[in-house]
């Protein structure tokens, strides 16, 4: 028996086969991929009745990881092969880039050590971390500490960096603009997504901004990011020393790409706001329970802040709007668990269990 490694030309290969030409690849860079991207673009009925306007998710929790990482982690780990850095990864997280970060190295046959604030991040992603054989150092401190440690041990010693900036990163992570516009066949008029370390932002930003200049969307949307009120520098000017939020993925206190979160928001005439925890757990049950979607609760922050500004009045109807669902739902299944749930215990009986649901009196 002979074993094929071709597929039908049509077969989904990854980010960086679909759209080669926008990124900085060349005919010899060894790709590194598990597939990531062509994520789902759903409808979401509720939200458009909601707020009167066409409402659309950008499922990234259907990444490889399990997260929009995965995006940039294609790029940043293929060229850090083709510069035959046979470096060690370090990347510092708040959990879903070292889950990333580890499985591209562990696919290209790198080392990789992540940083994360001990006891800090959801237990899916260390989970991940651990299994796809990263060195895992916790480090006393919060995210912004093990950041500044990366970005000062990649200054001094023989590792690659590949945090957000890396601006390969943020080079794969502009693919998610450039999927949106494919599907809808435009660029919506509203963009809402999360903002923590703020990379995503700044590469969703430069996305629509590329293809528009290609001519492949008339328009750009306004940028909405929206931070948790615990952790918004970016909403107050000022770095934030000590971030705390439920939403443990966006815990950061002081954004590496700051500049181009700015930037984003000026140049399209949007905003980045801030949202309460309860206004985040709010938009994360309401995904699960009226679209279908089990996000993590940084990913439901871009939902919570689109009902924030209808509350306020200043979405107006008919808008086309996409929101980024960064991360999936499994990967702190703490949060879905807390505060218990309700459950019927029934014996191992059929009329029993029916009558536990009124089918029988
Ligand atoms: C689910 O993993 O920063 O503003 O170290 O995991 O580009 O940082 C994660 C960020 C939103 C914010 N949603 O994106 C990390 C990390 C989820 C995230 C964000 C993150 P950026």
């Amino acid at each position: 028996m002979s074993v094929s490694t071709s597929v039908q030309s049509s077969h989904w290969q990854g980010l960086i086969s679909a759209y080669r030409s926008w990124l900085p690849v060349s005919a010899t860079t060894p790709i590194v991929s598990l597939h990531e991207g062509n994520t789902p673009l759903l409808r979401a009925d509720h939200l458009s009745s909601v707020t009167g306007c066409d409402v659309w998710l950008k499922v990234e929790g259907a990444n490889p990881t399990g997260s929009f990482k995965d995006r940039g982690m294609t790029v940043a780990i293929s060229k850090a092969l083709e510069a035959n850095e046979r470096n060690t990864i370090v990347c510092a997280s708040t959990g879903n880039t070292s889950a990333s970060a580890a499985a591209y190295a562990a696919r290209a046959g790198l080392a990789a050590a992540v940083l994360v604030p001990k006891g800090r991040i959801a237990p899916g992603k260390l989970a991940q971390a651990i299994r796809y054989g990263a060195r895992i150092i916790e480090v006393a401190g919060s995210f912004d500490d093990c950041l500044r440690i990366a970005r000062e041990l990649a200054e001094h010693h023989p590792v690659t960096l590949v945090n957000s900036v890396n601006d390969h990163r943020l080079a794969g992570q502009q693919t998610v603009a450039f999927e949106i516009v494919d599907a809808l066949g435009w660029a919506p008029d509203i963009h809402c997504l999360p903002v923590g370390n703020a990379g995503n932002i700044t590469a969703t930003w430069r996305g629509y901004t590329a293809y528009a200049a290609a001519k492949r969307c008339t328009d750009r949307p306004r940028i909405w990011g929206f931070q948790a009120a615990g952790a918004a520098p970016l909403v107050h000017g000022s770095v934030v020393a000590r971030p705390r939020t439920v939403a443990s993925a966006i815990e950061i206190g002081n954004p590496a790409s700051r500049n181009g979160a700015l930037s984003a928001r000026d140049d399209s005439g949007g905003l980045i706001s801030a949202v309460t925890d309860e206004q985040i757990l709010d938009a994360y049950r309401l995904l699960a329970m009226r679209e279908g979607v089990f996000v993590e609760p940084a990913s439901a922050t871009g939902v919570a802040g689109l009902l924030a500004e209808h509350g306020r009045g200043r979405l107006d109807a008919g808008q086309r709007v996409v929101v980024t669902l960064t991360g999936n739902g499994l990967k702190d299944h703490e949060t879905s668990m807390a505060g218990g749930y309700d459950s019927i215990e029934a014996s191992p009986h059929t009329a029993d269990v029916a009558r536990t649901m009124k089918l029988l009196p």
